[in-house]
Parts: structure tokens; C-alpha cells; sequence
């Protein structure tokens, strides 16, 4: 199952959460706060910050590098429009 790293706490977080919804994808959601990282996070979030993201594809740290691979991924309910 993909898993989303971090706590609705933080506003980064919340974004791919609500674009996790949107979508109706199906995760984990795996608690990691900013001020207590699991060991190794920095395998997952080089700069050991939250959100990031871990599916069967892809590695990803950083809310929109995440929001835009999903929507890549996942285009049905469209994050974003297609024109101006
Ligand atoms: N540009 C990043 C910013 C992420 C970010 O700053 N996250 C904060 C929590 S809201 C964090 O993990 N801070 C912990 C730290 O800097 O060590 C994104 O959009 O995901």
C-alpha cells in the first residue's frame, strides 16, 4: 500500500492529503513529525522533512513534486485545469 509520511498537523502535509481525497487514492498514513523522524527518514526525505511519499513506483519528498506526480499518475479529478 502507498504511504504518505507525515501528520495533518503540518499545512505541506494537509495539501497531499487533500489531493489524496480528491483523487480517492488508497494509503497508509505513516505519523512522522518534525520533531520526531524515525531512523533512516533521510532514505525517504533527504532533508527529513515531511510530507513525502512511498508507492510501488516512486520515492518522492516535497507536497507539490508529490501533488504533481499524483496527478500525473492519477488524472481522473483533475488537480489542476488544462487551460487558463
Ligand atoms: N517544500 C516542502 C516544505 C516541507 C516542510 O517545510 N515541511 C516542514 C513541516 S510543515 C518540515 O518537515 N519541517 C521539519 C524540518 O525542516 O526539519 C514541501 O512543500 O513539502
Amino acid at each position: 500500500m502507498s504511504k504518505l509520511y507525515g501528520v495533518p498537523l503540518s499545512p505541506m502535509v494537509r495539501k497531499v492529503l487533500l489531493a489524496l481525497e480528491i483523487k480517492q487514492i488508497d494509503y497508509q498514513l505513516v505519523p512522522v513529525t518534525p520533531f520526531m523522524k524515525p531512523e533512516g527518514f533521510e532514505k525517504i526525505s533527504p532533508l527529513k522533512k515531511i510530507p513525502a511519499w512511498q508507492d510501488d513506483k516512486v520515492t518522492l519528498a516535497d507536497s507539490t513534486v508529490i501533488c504533481e506526480y499524483l496527478e500525473d499518475r492519477y488524472p481522473k479529478q483533475a488537480l489542476y485545469p488544462t487551460a487558463a
